[in-house]
């Protein structure tokens, strides 16, 4: 693979004589040529910016030596096929790169990549490089680096390491491609106990079943605590449990998600739409789903575990879960109210219960006293009354559930 980085910072990219991808070079498996982006000026301080048509702070890279260094690029390629590489312009407003990208470019077999500095580079550049070649604005994420160069070296070795031949162990590659989607499970290495800290005994079992079973379930609470967004699980809820058919949901209508912070609005609303009832239940307004802002919805969802369901779309359900010391602390249970008493509610606080981490010894709940539904539900699910309070005058039920 050839790859090719233009850049006003050339000895940002000396780290690429570093390491797997240093070997890879001098092995002949990577072609890389880094050029200062200055061998492509003409006057005698080799100009690289200007000010901003339009005003604004800053200054934004001239297109002339970028022009003049496309060109020769489009002159090099030395009988590639094809004639031209894939550009790859790093910036804070490009396409988030991902595995699947590395993925797709490692099969390319040229790559070059234009690092821009200051406040960017002059957008007919881009426009003119995308009428010669293809062209992708890249990022690495949602913060602000002060150039692409060290966006370029991550690419490049997230890149690199794909290509065949520059990773000696094929075997972690391969694994790596079977992740499905979770973080990886800690790793322990000599000596057995370190400061007081012993490995988990069952690598030390010789059981490899025990252990693969023990590194999956690590997986999935690392990626629950660290990468909900990543755990956005499908269609599990089997329909044919429920009776909906009746209100024109059939099996396959309805999924289950992790929310995402742009489903704060409609948890608002349908939490208004579910806790009126329990307002005129107890004769008070004094509920907090019912006295919370959008913001306050924003702020839970990042301290919450909270799934939502949809059909067609709509919210038509959520419940939110977390740790509390040894309990599994569940609530803000809620069914839109033209589909309750069908078994959604009861299907929900299952889903929340299975997703406890393995070490949670029971779960818990509140609700008010008065909601004669609900704790029919809940008792039938299970759960038993550990207390009973008051929240500014509305009596409220604690509940209990021990663990299977
Ligand atoms: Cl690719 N470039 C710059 N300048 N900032 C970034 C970035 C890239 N990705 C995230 N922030």
């Amino acid at each position: 693979m050839r790859v090719d980085v233009f850049s006003i910072f050339p000895a940002y990219l000396e780290p690429l004589d570093q390491s797997l991808i240093g070997r890879a070079r001098s092995d002949g498996v990577l072609d890389v040529r880094v050029h200062d982006l200055r061998d492509w000026t003409n006057d005698r301080h080799r100009t690289v910016d200007d000010t901003p048509y339009g005003g604004g702070a800053g200054m934004v890279m001239r297109p002339e030596p970028w022009g003049e260094a496309l060109d020769w690029l489009a002159e090099s390629a030395e009988g590639l096929d094809p004639p031209t590489p894939h550009l790859i312009v790093p910036g804070p407003a490009g396409t988030v790169f991902t595995q699947a990208m590395a993925a797709r470019l490692a099969a390319e077999p040229w790559l070059a990549f234009a690092c821009g500095r200051y406040e960017g580079i002059d957008e007919r550049v881009i426009e003119h490089a995308a009428s010669v070649m293809p062209v992708s604005v890249v990022s690495l994420g949602d913060y602000v680096l002060n150039g692409g160069e060290v966006a370029v070296l991550a690419m490049v070795e997230a890149i690199a390491r794909l290509v065949p031949g520059v990773i000696g162990n094929a075997e972690s590659l391969a694994e790596e491609s079977h992740t499905g989607g979770l973080l990886e499970y800690p790793v322990y290495t000599k000596p057995q106990r370190w400061r007081g800290r012993d490995v988990p005994p069952v690598l030390l079992s010789g059981d490899h079943q025990a252990v693969a079973s023990w590194r999956d379930r690590q997986r999935r609470a690392r990626t629950m605590a660290r990468r909900p967004d990543l755990l956005v699980p499908t269609t599990t809820l089997d329909l044919d449990e429920f009776s909906l058919g009746d209100v024109g949901l059939r099996n396959g209508d309805v999924s289950i998600a992790a929310a995402v912070p742009a489903d704060a609005g409609e948890i608002l609303t349908l939490a208004r739409a579910c806790w009126l009832s329990e307002a005129r239940d107890h004769d008070s307004f004094a509920i907090p789903a019912l006295n919370e802002s959008i913001g306050d919805v924003g702020v839970w969802l990042t301290q919450w575990h909270t799934w939502v369901v949809r059909s067609h779309g709509r919210l038509i359900g959520s419940v939110r879960a977390r740790r509390a010391g040894s309990l599994w602390d569940i609530g803000r249970l809620m069914v839109a109210p033209d589909l309750q008493g069908r078994g959604l509610g009861r299907a929900l606080l299952a889903y929340a219960e299975q997703a406890a981490p393995e070490d949670v010894t029971g779960f818990s709940m509140f609700t008010g006293g008065n909601s004669v539904a609900n704790l029919r539900m809940y008792k039938r699910a299970g759960y038993q009354t550990r207390g009973r309070s008051t929240y500014e005058g509305v009596p409220t039920v604690e509940l209990h559930k021990p663990r299977a």
